[in-house]
């Protein structure tokens, strides 16, 4: 057998961007707290991470791709909460940010994390900002410092 490759959960050293929405900023701000926690209890420092704000999920990818090309950043981490509404407006929105954030992530060669909540109801959104279910936000940046470390490894 040949090598095998597995990004470490070691922060140290690592400089990320962070997008967060500001819709739903009840969930995304819980989220963005969530994504710091992680990136401090896995040996990274806050001093090291970005934060730039959008109005909604559908301007993550645009802000984004910009930090994931400044070439500034091991990995990039797009923080929202799409909450299903009365129409359909919801669906384009978290299509959108997902479609684009993959756009980005494979366009610039730095992983780009979808850290995008979806759900039904207010409810179903707030169980994922860390009540009954893990923080999103926390989960996103440990994928962030796992895909970060592969990339190393793999040059
Ligand atoms: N943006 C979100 O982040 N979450 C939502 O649930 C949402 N809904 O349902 O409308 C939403 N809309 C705003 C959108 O992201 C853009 O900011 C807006 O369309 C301007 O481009």
């Amino acid at each position: 057998m040949g090598t095998t490759y597995e990004g470490k959960l070691k922060a140290e050293g690592m400089t990320f961007g962070i997008v967060t929405s500001r819709y739903n900023e009840f969930i995304t701000g819980k989220l963005l707290s969530g994504a710091l926690d992680a990136i401090a209890r896995h040996g990274g420092s806050v001093e090291q991470v970005d934060v730039a704000w959008v109005p909604g999920s559908f301007e993550l990818p645009l802000v984004v791709r910009k930090l994931a090309a400044s070439g500034k950043y091991h990995a990039v981490i797009a923080l929202g909460a799409v909450i299903r509404g009365a129409t359909t407006h919801h669906e384009y929105v978290a299509g959108e940010s997902a479609k684009g954030i993959a756009q980005a992530q494979l366009e610039t060669g730095v992983p780009c994390i979808y850290g995008v909540v979806t759900a039904d109801t207010l409810e179903q959104a707030i169980e994922r900002a860390g009540t009954k279910m893990p923080n999103r936000g926390f989960e996103a940046a440990v994928s962030a410092i796992e895909m970060a470390d592969l990339m190393r490894q793999l040059g």
